[in-house]
């Protein structure tokens, strides 16, 4: 057993030397790249260009220090869920090698050829195979991780495993709570104030965002991801790969589903407010195309597996699943729209909004996001389908 101590550039070397991944008579270079909110995060390279990534959990969260504690825990459950996840859809998972209970770390591939997606949509490139791909990557993990699945007593072990309390409270109270009410963590850009302000008396919305809370805390339907946005996915033209599931535990299904479409979406209100004639139409196409393709291919193919490879017999039920699927598309709206409102007015703000310049631009940007989040969490239950969620976006936003 090795005891933890937060690694430098010089212990991560001597780390994968130890481990065996390189030669002692190699001369390695070794580099903290991490730009999250939680880790270090090192990319160490030999003369070759050979090269792989080690990822150490902080006993406390980076982005805001040490009065911040937070658990080593999570380097277990992100090795865990993204082994688990792996062996689902191996081609849209990064390749765990090693990880280490002790030291919190994690060694795995170097997705040096691929781009992290927020970056590339805030500069304007477009990935419209990305849809497609993640709505089946979600089906999978989603369907093979549930009750449809697994025996309820393999399911129950599952649940237990995966128990992941410090990092869900994060998610409890940046997502649900905190951008409801006063609180220091909030991060408000000055024109957004009143519009924040007028989120804590609207009685509905905060009534559905109880609702939606309750469900992230009680409902154990699969081992989601739990962070899933577009800085958790690596892509290149062809193919993408998720990274980062610390946040992963047994929850509801529509949270994984829901995240990355509110993050297209953030990313829609970022793009319709600072760009213009072809490119804005262009880019604003793209994102309705991968919103729609995420959800009506994770809703084929999760149809398609809950009809063929349901193991429980009262699952089989085709009412229920069509009734199932139902809940999950809700739940997926609702989740979008909280996640547009607390990366626009909570801690954790994204590039999408926070990069543009003009003063103007963002704040009609953040007016946008914060009016699309309140939409579709307080009118989703009269949603027939994706396109509803479009015709909302396009309605507020434009494109
Ligand atoms: C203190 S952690 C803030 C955010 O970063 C992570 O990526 C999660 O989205 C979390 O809510
Ligand atoms: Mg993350």
């Amino acid at each position: 057993m090795t005891a933890y101590k937060t690694f430098s550039e010089k212990d991560v070397i001597k780390y994968v030397q130890k481990l065996g991944y390189f030669k002692k008579s190699n001369n390695l270079d070794c580099a903290e790249m991490g730009d999250g909110n939680l880790n270090l995060v090192f990319r160490v390279s030999d003369t070759n260009n050979v090269s792989l990534i080690v990822k150490q959990a902080l006993p406390y969260a980076r982005c805001v220090g040490e009065s911040w504690p937070l658990t080593l825990d999570r380097a277990r459950i992100e090795a865990e869920v993204l082994l688990e996840h792996a062996k689902i859809s191996t081609e849209h998972t990064v390749n765990v090698l090693h990880y280490d209970p002790e030291l919190a770390t994690i060694v795995m591939e170097d997705l040096k050829a691929f781009e992290i997606m927020r970056a590339e949509l805030v500069a304007g490139k477009g990935f419209p195979h990305v849809g497609k791909q993640l709505g089946s990557h979600l089906a999978k993990t989603l369907f093979y991780t549930s009750d449809f699945y697994l025996s309820a007593k393999d399911k129950k072990a599952q649940v237990a495993r995966f128990i992941n309390p410090d990092l869900c409270q994060i998610t409890e109270d940046l997502f649900f709570t905190d951008p409801y009410r006063e609180n220091e963590r909030n991060n408000i850009f000055p024109t957004s104030e009143k519009l924040s302000l007028e989120l804590r008396t609207d009685d509905n919305l905060l009534a559905e965002v109880a609702e939606l809370k309750a469900k992230f805390l009680n409902n154990t339907q699969a081992l989601l991801h739990g962070d899933i946005h577009s800085g958790s996915l690596f892509v290149d033209n062809t193919t993408m790969k998720v990274i980062d599931a610390e946040f992963g535990f047994y929850g509801p299904m529509g949270f994984d589903v829901g995240s990355p479409i509110g993050n297209y979406l953030l990313n829609y209100c970022g793009s319709a407010a600072k760009w213009d004639g072809v490119q804005k139409e262009g880019h604003l196409n793209m994102l309705k195309d991968i919103t729609r393709d995420t959800w009506n291919v994770f809703a084929k193919e999760i149809t398609q597996l809950m009809e063929g490879h349901t193991q429980d017999l009262a699952l089989q039920n085709p009412t229920y699943q069509a009734r199932f699927l139902r809940s999950v598309f809700l739940d997926t709206i609702g989740y979008a729209g909280c996640e547009l409102i607390r990366r626009t007015i909570g801690l954790a703000h994204v590039s999408d909004l926070e990069s543009i310049d003009d003063t103007n631009a963002r704040a009609v940007a953040e007016a946008n996001a914060i009016a699309l989040g309140k939409t579709l969490i307080n009118k989703r239950h009269s949603f027939v389908s994706i396109e509803d969620v479009l015709l909302e976006a396009e309605a507020i936003i434009g494109g």
